[in-house]
């Protein structure tokens, strides 16, 4: 696939596995998100490497045993980047959890600057690179996923070791005013620009980027249109991309029509009494606007009583990042406010609101895609919402609507069939949802048609292709502008 690499590593905060401790005994399994699903089988295919923590704290040797063996069966390796919890704690809640993921999702008042966390991050960063050194070869092809690792190419660099590198964005990048208040805004501009290729959701993260790049480092100069193009500092060139990630289209797409998630589909309408049902799936995080939206929904029943008792709103919210403060005030909120709003509407025989606090297993999470007649996807910001996607994909019927933050990245791809909302806007997301509700058959079916098409075409493959591409191509007509890519895997 990428000429002249000899393997792809790729290096993430996290290991694609889950180690546990159960009654004394530590166990590995497979990872199921959409990134493993996407990278396993090129890793497998090209023997690659996948550097990453294994997710434990302390676990040093207990757990190099268990991924050597499960590195044997996955047909690629696993090198675990140990960390203590003093690490964990600076490093993964402090400097990544409570600086860069507010700041980047624009929740500037929510971050802690401090300077231990950000002393901790470049000491963890160092950590890492120096396993990425001792692991790889100078003909291996380095890919390093997210914010928490943006300093892998400044370090191997200045260790001297040459390697060809891509870093891509999985979050947004904000714009310069936002951006400019991190107080190590300039070290962290010129880590990435260490790396040979920059990747991010959209167009629009990729504009906030060039704007505060053209401010902390005014010699730089940008060559090129469309979806790659070319940064020249000083002596040295580096690429920027845009490359929205994607879903395995045609795996929940099947799924949805196995004729037992086709039944568990039915066994949830029936269980509301073929009410329609409005779904909203989130890990609990302030950024996926899970109060506003139940506020919208309370809105929606005060302002169109016509909807009482004919509709369910469904939010199911996975429990995330459970040792913080601040997202179990957000689940305590979350509860309130559904108490709040079932207390008002409800009357014998129907509650309008059914809130999941639980991660569903793939099944049974297509089953409730599949049954419902919403997708109500409304982040506050998000880089790009795989929710809405596999919402999507699971619509075989075509007969849904997808409601959908103007404020994800999906937004720039889904926008012309999606119903596109402003989530902090209440009363606007009500209005939407009133809507929605008596669009007709044909229009559900054209709409969700197109949003499956486009799905379908940019799929997961297509964003490891396309990323792959423009980190080893020389050649900037080989990309075209995102928008207009057609992509089918051979
Ligand atoms: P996330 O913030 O985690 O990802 P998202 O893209 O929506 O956000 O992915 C969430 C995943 O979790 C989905 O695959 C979904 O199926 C799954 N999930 C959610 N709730 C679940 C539940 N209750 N049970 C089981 N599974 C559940 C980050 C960025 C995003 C970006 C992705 C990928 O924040 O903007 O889209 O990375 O780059």
């Amino acid at each position: 696939m990428v000429p002249g690499i000899r393997r792809l590593v790729v290096v993430s905060n996290r290991l694609p596995v889950a180690v546990r401790e159960v009654d004394g005994e530590w166990t590995v399994k497979a990872g199921a998100g959409g990134l493993v699903t996407a990278l396993a089988p090129v890793l497998r295919d090209r023997g690659g490497i996948w550097i990453g923590w294994s997710g434990a704290a302390d676990t040093d040797d207990h757990v190099s045993d268990l991924l050597a063996d499960f590195s044997a069966e996955a047909g690629y390796d696993l090198r675990a980047v140990p960390l203590t919890s003093a690490e964990v704690d600076d490093y993964y809640f402090g400097f990544s959890n409570e600086i860069i993921w507010p700041l980047f999702h624009d929740f500037q008042t929510r971050c802690r600057f401090k300077p231990d966390y950000w002393r901790m991050y470049l000491d963890v960063n160092f950590k890492f690179a120096e396993v990425v050194a001792r692991s790889t070869q100078s003909d291996d092809y380095v890919w390093v996923h997210d914010y928490h690792l943006m300093h892998q190419a400044f370090f191997l660099k200045s260790m001297g070791v040459k390697r060809s590198t891509g870093f891509f964005l999985h979050i947004p990048f904000p714009t310069p005013d936002i951006f400019l208040k991190l107080p190590w805004r300039w070290k962290v501009i010129q880590a990435l620009t260490e790396y040979d290729l920059v990747g991010f959701q959209t167009m629009q993260d990729r504009r906030n980027f060039v704007q505060c790049l053209h401010m902390l480092m005014p010699e730089a100069r940008i060559e090129g249109r469309g979806a790659v193009i070319t940064v020249h500092v000083g002596s040295r060139s580096f690429r920027l991309g845009a490359f929205p990630i994607s879903i395995d289209f045609n795996q929940f797409n099947e799924l949805a029509d196995r004729p037992d998630i086709v039944r568990e589909a039915f066994r949830i309408k029936e269980a509301l009494r073929h009410r329609k049902i409005i779904l909203g799936v989130d890990r609990l995080d302030y950024t996926k606007g899970i109060p506003e939206r139940i506020r919208s929904i309370g809105t929606l029943l005060d302002r169109y009583p016509d909807l009482k008792g004919r509709v369910n709103f469904v939010q199911i919210a996975v429990p995330s990042r459970t040792e913080v403060g601040e997202y179990r005030d957000l689940r305590i909120e979350i509860e309130q406010l559904v108490g709040r709003i079932n207390g008002r509407h409800s009357f014998p025989g129907w509650v309008p609101v059914h809130y999941h606090y639980r991660s569903l297993p793939r099944e049974k999470l297509v089953a409730h895609y599949a049954a419902a007649d919403v997708g109500l996807v409304t982040p506050l910001r998000d880089g790009m919402n795989l929710v809405a996607k596999e919402y999507c994909a699971c619509n075989t019927g075509e007969d849904g609507v997808l409601v959908l933050s103007e404020f994800a990245g999906a937004a720039a791809q889904l926008q012309k069939d999606a119903y596109l909302v402003n989530p902090y806007d209440v009363e606007g997301v009500a209005k939407a949802l009133h809507r929605a509700f008596y669009w007709d058959k044909a229009t559900r079916r054209d709409h969700m048609a197109n949003l499956r098409e486009q799905v379908r075409h940019h799929n997961i493959y297509w964003w490891v292709d396309s990323f792959l591409q423009a980190g080893v191509s020389k050649n900037l007509d080989d990309f075209p502008p995102v928008e207009t890519v057609k992509y089918e895997r051979g």
